[in-house]
């Protein structure tokens, strides 16, 4: 496996689901473990030390609230660590993407933009982080953008279409 997702509660799967279907489109392997900062600090600690040591590369965190898991994972391993901020009820997530993307000097997370969006640009953003090793994955990168480009054209074509 490339690539572990953490989630701060089975509650966050929805904002990650479409990012795992991104991974997928990819081909890149993923472990998905629900582990909480706060709850299960031993779990998440033995998680990012197991995953590690057999071969993880990029690590995915997902939580709300007081969202300390990409940060606790990132204290945890010198692989790049990107945080998804869960947008919930309370504040509309503005309390997860502040502790989230806050992160005193020295432990770096590549924080997302909120929910399901930031999902899914997380697994975008590790696809591209394993393209620095992978011609393949990069040559994917490519034509992914030059669907999504030509899906703009489209959508302009038919937009004229309408006036
Ligand atoms: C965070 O608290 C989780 O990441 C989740 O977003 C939030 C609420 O968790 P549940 O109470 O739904 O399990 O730790």
């Amino acid at each position: 496996m490339k690539v572990v997702v953490l989630l701060g509660s089975d509650s966050d799967f929805e904002v990650i689901q479409e990012a795992l279907e991104v991974l997928k489109e990819f081909g890149v392997s993923f472990q998905l473990e629900v582990s909480s900062a706060h709850r299960s600090p031993e779990r998440t600690l033995r998680l990012v030390r197991e995953t590690e040591a057999a071969g993880a590369e990029v690590y995915i965190a997902v939580a709300g609230k007081a969202a300390h898991l990409a940060g606790v994972v990132a204290a945890h391993t010198v692989r790049p660590v990107i945080g998804v901020p869960v947008d919930s009820a309370a504040l509309n997530g503005l309390d997860a993407l502040l502790s989230t993307v806050q992160m005193p000097k020295g432990i770096p997370v590549a924080t997302m933009g909120l929910g399901k969006m930031g999902g899914t640009n997380a697994a975008l953003l590790a696809v591209e982080i394993l393209s620095l090793g992978d011609p393949g994955l990069k040559d994917k990168l490519l034509a992914y953008r030059a669907r999504m480009a030509a899906r703009v054209e489209a959508s302009s074509a038919k937009l004229r279409q309408k006036l």
